[in-house]
């Protein structure tokens, strides 16, 4: 072989050393992010708690913010006291927390009674942002009143004996980024509220053992279902009395 034909030999195994090199880290790159977003299980995704707090009356934020955050990455956590309910599916219990208005409420756990209620208003937006449920009540979240946008990114929910998300008013909902393991319906329209006109947007929901993701009832109610990862969820979607439901 001739010096040169030696160079070129060289840097054709350069090339394919190369090659072989990114096809790897191309696939490592493919394993890992398929296990942080479908295959971790949700407890390992969720923050760690340094503080627990048991809450005895609801607590109202309004035209304001509760942010859980705590150093090192940590949240609090806030439990349902029995002053609130037991968190059964017994109906009239108590919330965690009221949201009025433009009010905002992050980097939480929590558990038990009746979760979240959200009195919406016209022209304004409540946000829960990073809140984890480690045991759904009766239900998680409740958009009780109001007109107003909700906005839910970024949740979890575990352990729902039916509902996660009820939805009692005309608001309309966008629930983005969330996981929830074992429920029974994971977002649905009030069924003894009248014919009132709610949308409710799901998009790249992760959901795992459970019945149903979207359920309207009434003519006026939309859906949509946008992305998402379902696995052992027997009917996504069920639309009925005229209700609209569009999956893509
Ligand atoms: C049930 C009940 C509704 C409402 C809802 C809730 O679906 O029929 O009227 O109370 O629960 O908000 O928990
Ligand atoms: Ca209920
Ligand atoms: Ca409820």
């Amino acid at each position: 072989m001739t010096k040169s034909h030696k160079r070129w030999r060289w840097y054709w195994e350069d090339v394919v050393e190369g090659v072989l090199i990114l096809v790897a880290l191309l696939a490592a790159a493919v394993v890992l992010s398929s296990c942080v977003t479908t295959r971790m299980p949700l407890e390992a995704t969720k923050p760690g708690y340094g503080k627990t707090i048991t809450v005895h009356v609801p607590i109202l934020v309004e035209d304001a913010k509760l942010d859980g955050s705590l150093p090192n990455g940590k949240v609090t956590r806030f439990l349902a006291g029995p002053e609130l309910g037991d968190g059964s599916q017994r109906e009239g219990q108590k919330p965690l927390f009221i949201l009025r208005g433009n009010a905002t409420l992050q980097d939480v756990r929590l558990s038990g009674a009746d979760g979240v209620h959200i009195d919406s208003a016209s022209g304004k937006k409540a946000s829960v942002l990073r809140a984890h449920w480690d045991d759904v009540g009766e239900d998680a979240i409740t958009i009780a009143k109001g007109a107003g946008e909700v906005r839910i990114s970024d949740c979890s929910f575990q352990n729902a004996s039916d509902k996660v998300i009820q939805v009692n008013s005309s608001a309309g909902v966008v629930i983005a980024g969330c996981r929830a393991e074992e429920f029974g319906t994971f977002a649905r329209g009030c069924g003894t509220c009248g014919d009132i006109p709610y949308r409710i947007t799901i998009k790249n929901l992760t959901a795992r053992h459970g019945s149903c993701v979207l359920r309207l009832t009434n003519p006026k109610a939309r859906g949509w279902i946008k992305g998402g990862r379902f696995t052992d969820v027997k009917t996504p979607a069920v639309a009925l009395n005229g209700a609209k439901i569009s999956q893509k």
